[in-house]
């Protein structure tokens, strides 16, 4: 058993750590330790199962085996679980992407089906009538993407563009022809595009039609798979060739779609002011944790606790209200758009059913542990499951339909409040801590801030002040200690005067350690060009741009920089870092990072060690082919100097 201070540097974790282990319940870090020593094969990316004549593995340190059954040796079948990895983290952004794209379709054709019944026209025609589940709430958005989809506008109305929209979105999914996705070619600017035309031919792979540009966001995972079948492709060059184009449909395809239709339907977040971590869950109210991904699910549970009627009957119950509150990316959604505070990052979840304060834990897909109902049998805290494609055994089973989308989220929240009467008041025990800061920085919100463009921050680039921008994205992970890594590379990085911006469970993290406060600052963690600039416009020294498939706001932000330079965004003096990365979404942003032209380092050393030329190409060769590459290194200092190093390297490079 490990001592609580070794598992986080959170001391709400520590103290709901300690508590699970003197109740007895085990929690991710026992597992963790009961999985020791983990195989060696596995680590090291040289085991195969892609067939039945395996499972093969290579002998790492040259001897016998070299190849599997088939023949393929340490590198093909290193590259072909990476792949395989990129392919899966690139499916879950995607399919995440297309529920959106289905939503505002749905919404869209439910809006024209009343408007034939005779419902109310102005408001059906402008998609704002609360007869329907989901409304657009941002038509400005909502005609800016129809307008760079090369969508006519004109005498359109909402329902009618939110229509074409979705059905560009969709189509991009599926379709067929050699053509770039519509989406990307619609937000990148000419001179990456061109990167990733020519790509292919500078690794030596001419026939790759169009470089790496993705075709088809579902057809280039489905590829993924047909390549890394036994007998297909066995050269790494062309299997991590199909790995940059995979996560390139992710990136300017399936979670540019999820966060750009997202805006339009919850609204594009604005500069607010909220709260984080467990601290924030309450002890006189019914306690709702909404942990996942998808804000189709959490913003109508949002909407659903601020029923009369519901709140009503939790006090009845004797509770003061109902308490929403987020956990991971499902959290830093309905935090950018509405300031609901998030009760912690993924090593959290578990914690917060310690807590013994949760009356439900309501989830949709994606990075919610099994686990959780195991120690929800320890208190009275439901969990219950919604989406039809992640069901929970012992769990209970909400499922969610859009276009009952209200009715539903409030038999959710009713059950939460019915549950309020079981909890045992003597075995809550919530953490006080809770850190505010401010969130809501979209690409929006950003230039809005500034002005209306971005010239504020490329001239603190030009001039020195701000050495360069890093994106830190990415999970926890049970390897490092809780959040270490996170706050680690951030100060070090904001100490050289780097302007940090970030998402996913990384900015849960500097949100509950206050670094998106302004006053942060006036720390010894900011340098002084950094400190100057931030207070000179009124921002933290880190901004929050959202959950994971908001990423691509980051990249968008890139872009932008790189049109008014001229330039591809390789020239940039930015980096990426996944600190403590976990899971096969972060190995996807990663490559389209990567792909994207910004270097990233990852804090977690990937299965790829088994195969030399493997890690070759993924830390030199790609230079070459896409203008940046992966940093690997687990410590976090060296980390900040190499990342450091490679904004230096990249001032000197544009003469700056
Ligand atoms: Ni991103 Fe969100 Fe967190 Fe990691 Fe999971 S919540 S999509 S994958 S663990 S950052």
């Amino acid at each position: 058993m490990k001592k609580y201070k070794e598992v986080s540097i959170d001391s709400t974790t520590q103290q709901m750590y300690e508590r699970a282990q003197e109740m007895g319940i085990e929690t991710v870090w026992e597992r963790l330790e009961k999985q020791q020593p983990q195989c060696g094969y596995g680590l090291l990316g040289v085991c195969c199962r892609n067939c039945m004549m395996g499972p093969c593995r290579i002998n790492p340190f040259g001897g016998e085996p070299t190849r599997g059954v088939c023949g393929a040796d340490a590198d093909t079948i290193v590259a072909r679980n990476l792949l395989r990895m990129i392919a899966a983290g690139a499916a879950a952004h995607s399919d995440h992407g297309r529920h959106v794209a289905l939503t505002l379709l749905i919404a869209a054709e439910m809006a024209e089906k009343f408007k034939k019944e005779g419902k109310p026209v102005l408001e059906l025609d402008n998609m704002a009538s609360n007869t329907l589940p989901y409304q657009v709430r941002d038509a400005e958005k909502l005609k800016a993407v129809a307008e760079r989809l090369g969508i006519e506008t004109e005498g359109k109305t909402i329902r009618e563009l939110a229509k074409e929209v979705a059905e560009v979105a969709l189509h991009d999914f599926g379709k067929q022809d050699e053509e770039a996705l519509r989406f990307l070619k619609a937000y990148l600017n000419p001179k990456t595009y061109e990167v990733f035309e020519t790509a292919a031919a500078k690794a030596g792979m001419p026939w790759f039609e169009n470089g790496i540009l993705p075709r088809g966001i579902d057809r280039e995972i489905v590829e993924s798979l047909h390549r890394t079948h036994i007998g297909t492709d066995h050269d790494p060059v062309s299997i991590l060739l199909h790995g940059l184009k995979t996560s390139l449909g992710d990136a300017w395809g399936g979670s540019l779609i999820a966060t750009e239709l997202q805006d339009i339907l919850f609204g594009t977040p604005q500069v607010i002011k909220a709260e984080a971590n467990l601290g924030v869950l309450k002890e006189d109210y019914v306690n709702i944790v909404v942990h996942g991904h998808e804000p189709v699910l959490s913003e109508k549970i949002v909407e659903a606790a601020q029923d009369p009627e519901l709140i009503e009957l939790a006090q009845k119950y004797g509770a003061k209200g109902i308490n929403v509150v987020g956990m991971c990316c499902t959290g830093l959604e309905v935090l950018m758009r509405h300031g609901i505070p998030i009760a912690g990052n993924f090593l959290q979840q578990e914690m917060a059913i310690v807590t013994g304060a949760v009356e439900a834990m309501v989830v949709d897909v994606q990075c919610i542990m099994p686990a959780t109902v195991d120690v929800a049998r320890c208190f009275h805290t439901k969990i219950i499951d919604t989406s039809p494609l992640a069901t929970f055994p012992g769990a209970i089973h909400i499922k969610f339909d859009e276009r009952r989308a209200d009715e539903i989220a409030k038999e959710i929240v009713r059950t939460a409040v019915e549950n309020f009467p079981n909890r045992s008041k003597k075995r809550v025990e919530i953490p006080k801590e809770k850190m505010a800061g401010y969130v809501g920085f979209s690409v929006e919100a950003i230039l809005k801030h500034f002005g209306g463009n971005l010239k504020p921050i490329e001239e603190a680039i030009v001039e020195g002040k701000i050495k360069g921008v890093a994106g830190l994205v990415g999970c926890n992970n049970p390897k490092i200690k809780q959040d270490h890594n996170h706050i680690k590379i951030a100060n070090e990085l904001m100490k050289r005067d780097v302007l940090l911006i970030g998402t996913g469970c990384w900015a849960t993290a500097a949100m509950k350690y206050g670094i998106f406060l302004p006053e942060y600052a006036d720390t010894d963690n900011v340098g002084p060009g950094l400190r100057e600039f931030a207070k000179e416009w009124g921002i933290p020294p880190a901004l929050n741009m959202g959950s994971c498939v908001d990423c691509t706001r980051m990249l968008v932000l890139a872009d932008l920089i790189a049109r008014d330079l001229n330039v591809p965004i390789s020239a940039l003096p930015v980096v990426g870092s996944a600190p403590e990365a976990m899971t096969e979404k972060a190995v996807s942003i990663g490559t389209y990072f990567v792909a994207s032209g910004i270097t990233t380092h990852l804090g977690i050393v990937p299965p790829v060690l088994g195969g030399p030329k493997v890690v070759k190409i993924l830390t030199q060769d790609l230079y070459d082919i896409v203008g940046a590459a992966f940093i690997v290194e687990p410590d976090p200092y060296k980390a900040a100097r190499l990342m450091y190093d490679h904004i230096m390297k990249k001032r000197k490079e544009l003469g700056i």
